[in-house]
């Protein structure tokens, strides 16, 4: 179970690597070369999900990954019509930091047949966007306005309420291409504080970032922009959340 591993990183202060493909912007072609690509790495999980989605193509993106790896992919949905019974899990996102009613509980109760009828592992998630210097889609398509970057604060006041609303896990996202990523001080001001997993992402781009991000206490890493545009960084990635693991072993 997807959960159980991330409720034992958190336990053990451990980190581990994401990789976010875009049904959007990847091929269902390319899907076996990225899977072998992040099985060769030791990549933790596969996210499939786009804050669009206009190419159709994501089931068949899961199948041809899966022909080729364990990995579990995990969906990571832009809208209700991005459920798909093909991957293993899905984040079941409510947008804590906005204010959209639509996104805190409408799309949930139009789904729910859908969803319950699944068959995935549903992880309930607290969705905090933080302001990433740049409009990205997600924050455009929701209709919400972003936590501000210095506001560290509000962010966990936040998280805090996700985690008293019984939601399994936070993912603190500035957007996918954010200019500007969520600070390490925010990171650390949350997984110091919550009892539940964090995930991380957004506008991430170097090994070096993703290395202090999971020293800051980021349970899960999340790259899609980046490796879209050079995926060799996969292999650097993940090995820097290996990097931190061995760090706070010793
Ligand atoms: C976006 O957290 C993800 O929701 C990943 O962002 O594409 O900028 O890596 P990037």
């Amino acid at each position: 179970m997807v959960l159980t591993k991330l409720n034992a990183l958190k336990a053990q202060n451990k980190s581990g690597f994401a990789v976010l493909a875009d049904p959007d912007k990847i091929a269902p072609a390319d899907m076996q070369h990225l899977a072998r690509l992040c099985n060769d790495a030791g990549v933790d999980y596969l996210f499939m999900g786009g804050s669009l989605l206009m190419a159709h193509q994501m089931e068949l993106c899961i199948q041809r990954f899966k022909s080729e790896s364990d990995i579990p992919v995990v969906l990571f949905p832009g809208s209700p019509a991005q459920v798909t019974p093909y991957a293993d899990a899905l984040l079941y996102l409510s947008l804590i930091s906005g204010r959209n009613p639509d996104l805190l509980i409408g799309q949930h109760v139009a789904s729910a047949p859908q969803v319950k009828g699944s068959g995935l592992e549903v992880i309930s998630t607290g969705y905090i966007i933080v302001d990433g210097g740049i409009q990205t889609t997600v924050s455009y398509m929701s209709n919400t306005t972003p936590i501000p970057a210095d506001k560290p604060e509000i962010a966990l006041c936040t998280a805090w309420a996700g985690e008293l609303q019984g939601k399994h896990v936070i993912y603190l996202d500035s957007g996918s291409g954010a200019r500007r990523p969520v600070s390490e001080e925010m990171i650390h001001k949350l997984s110091s504080n919550i009892d539940i997993p964090l995930i991380v992402g957004g506008g991430i781009c170097t090994p070096d970032k993703v290395y202090q991000n999971c020293k800051a206490g980021a349970n899960i890493v999340v790259v899609g922009n980046a490796i879209e545009r050079d995926p060799l960084l996969i292999r650097d990635m993940a090995q820097a959340t290996k990097a931190v693991n061995s760090y706070h072993e010793n």
